[in-house]
């Protein structure tokens, strides 16, 4: 289906994807890339971001925006492609902190981002910018202008995200989760606005992120939770988990911490209360029959995204699931 099929086809308005991480980014792509122009919001976990240096960083914002713009590198899953390390090797040679790699190019968007933050400017108004100078049309949202941070209680002690995922490794066992200063959070200005004029979406996709640590500190928002219980559209969700596993990060880890098997079934037991379908890959077909008595609607689809083709053949799927759900 090209987009204007898309369009005309049983699937009608605008698409709201919920999104972290490397997955979640891969998907906003094929979604911008398949929907009409003007149609899709991303809204990304900000728990991720923290300060470092003296910078705002703001990882998954940036996951999405460069991977819809065509600058993320597709093999590291995180900053440019074609990037340089100048920066960092002057860093290393002084000294300074050289367990989070920031490069040349990277580091232009972080500065100038928080020196636009430093004069008062929401993180959703700066991110607006950010897309306009990258030539990225969709609109690309933090869950909330305020801080939100997720916290990780292991046995290394309380941990903040970054120090837990990317000093340690993931390493550390973790036994609870905390999202610091959720549940006062507010939707970002542009999406309440546009809530209190009455908009709706056509579909919500929760895309294939790490449910504890990219989507549920979404969801810990009462400002989002309440909203996406209360909507009548149908919410689909694609499992991080293929075959036993997850495809990047630290999921599978994690729900095997959390005393939980490592399947498409426990994702489909995550969202329960949440979603009207989930998006399962060929190769869980076997889970099928049991996730179709958890989770109200369930297909199997090629879920493994690693090129355009791949990205955008999932959107359509994701889409058109929606749409026989909405019919
Ligand atoms: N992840 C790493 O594993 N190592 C890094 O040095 C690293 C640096 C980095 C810089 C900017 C940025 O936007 C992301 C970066 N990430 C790095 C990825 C980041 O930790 C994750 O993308 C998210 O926080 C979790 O999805």
């Amino acid at each position: 289906m090209n987009a204007a099929e898309l369009q005309s086809s049983a699937f009608s308005g605008d698409v709201l994807a919920l999104s972290g991480g490397v997955g979640g980014a891969k998907l906003a792509r094929g979604l911008a890339r398949v929907l009409p122009a003007g149609t899709l919001t991303v809204i990304c976990n900000s728990g991720d971001d923290f300060r470092h240096l003296g910078l705002q960083i703001c990882p998954d914002l940036d996951s999405v925006t460069y991977g819809i713009a065509g600058l993320a590198d597709a093999a590291r899953g995180w900053g440019r492609a074609g990037e340089t390390w100048q920066f960092m090797e002057s860093l290393k040679a002084i000294g300074g902190p050289d367990w989070f790699n920031l490069g040349d190019r990277d580091l232009a968007l972080h500065v100038w981002r928080t020196e636009q933050l430093q004069h008062g400017r929401a993180l959703s108004e700066v991110t607006a910018d950010m897309c306009r100078q990258f030539g990225v049309s969709q609109c690309i949202l933090p869950m909330s202008d305020a801080p939100v941070r997720t916290l990780l209680e292991t046995d290394q002690g309380t941990l903040e995200f970054q120090d837990y995922f990317v000093r340690r490794r993931a390493a550390p066992r973790v036994s609870a989760l905390r999202y610091v200063g959720a549940p006062d959070a507010p939707l970002p200005a542009g999406i309440a606005t546009r809530i209190a004029r009455g908009w709706v979406p056509g579909c919500v996709v929760v895309c294939p992120s790490n449910p504890y640590l990219s989507i549920d500190p979404i969801l810990a928002m009462p400002a989002w939770r309440d909203w996406l219980s209360g909507l009548s559209c149908p919410i689909v969700a694609v499992s991080p988990i293929v075959g036993g596993q997850a495809l990047k990060g630290c999921a599978g880890k994690m729900l095997q911490e959390f005393g939980h098997e490592v399947s498409a079934l426990s994702v489909a037991r995550h969202y329960a209360t949440l979603i009207d379908g989930l998006v399962i890959d060929e190769q869980d077909r076997t889970l099928l029959s049991a996730i179709e008595a958890i989770s109200p609607a369930a297909i199997c689809a090629p879920t493994v995204m690693h090129d355009d083709p791949t990205r955008d053949a999932l959107a359509r799927q994701v889409l058109q699931f929606a749409a026989n759900l909405r019919a």
